[in-house]
């Protein structure tokens, strides 16, 4: 299975990407360390996604951060990602890992002790848990579970977790007490006035609180 860095997971948000988008935040978020990129964009279509993809392929080329494509199987091979994020209820895993083949990552949203048990290990490479915190990013969020319920989802799984939801650079020393690998955050590089600050301001926290 492919190598992959948890600590600092960029997931892209269109709108909140305004006004660099989110060819210019990612390639300025890898520049000040973001280890992966997420692009999540809920109204686009395949080919859109497709076009957008290939982009972000480019720009991330060489710096070692991998692309994940959220939600959409086809998209994401198409561009040959680096991998595929899928939520509670989006796509059958078993179907997205038989699609996407043994080498490609696969990804899954869990925000329970009950969703973490009830996922079969074999198939997922990294789990999302959150939100942790309240966010308007995602405003029909169920209720955030908390540095308490990030710490109790991961202990119920064995997989390498990052941690989502109105993450800020406060929260990261004790999100990764609990037990993360890292953090994805959307608004704390999205729409922040330079991308690539906010990207490295964050990573020197997570070195900081790794040691
Ligand atoms: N899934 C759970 S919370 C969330 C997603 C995509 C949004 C996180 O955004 P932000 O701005 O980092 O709180
Ligand atoms: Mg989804």
């Amino acid at each position: 299975m492919n190598r992959f860095d948890l600590s600092l997971y960029l997931v892209l948000d269109p709108v909140l990407s305004e006004p660099l988008g989110v060819i210019e935040t990612a390639r300025r978020a890898v520049r000040g360390g973001a280890t992966m990129v997420q692009l999540r964009d809920k109204t686009a279509t395949t080919e859109q996604r497709i076009e957008t993809g290939l982009l972000l392929k480019s720009v991330l080329a060489g710096s070692g951060a991998r692309l994940i494509v959220n939600d959409d199987v086809e998209a994401a091979m198409a561009i040959a990602a680096d991998g595929v994020h899928i939520g509670q209820g989006d796509l059958d895993l078993r179907a997205a890992r038989d699609r996407i083949g043994d080498d490609m990552l696969l990804g899954l949203s869990i925000g329970s002790v009950a969703e973490a048990e009830a996922l079969d290990p074999t198939l997922v490479d990294y789990v999302g848990v959150g939100p942790v915190f309240p966010t308007a990013t995602k405003p029909d969020h169920p209720p955030a579970i908390g540095l308490d319920g990030l710490q109790a989802v991961i202990r119920a799984t064995h997989l390498p977790a990052v941690a989502i939801g109105g993450v800020k650079i406060g929260h990261i020393s004790a999100i990764l007490a609990r037990g993360a690998k890292g953090v994805a955050v959307v608004s704390a590089i999205c729409g922040q006035p330079d991308p690539e600050v906010a990207a490295r301001t964050l990573r020197a926290e997570i070195s900081r609180s790794l040691v």
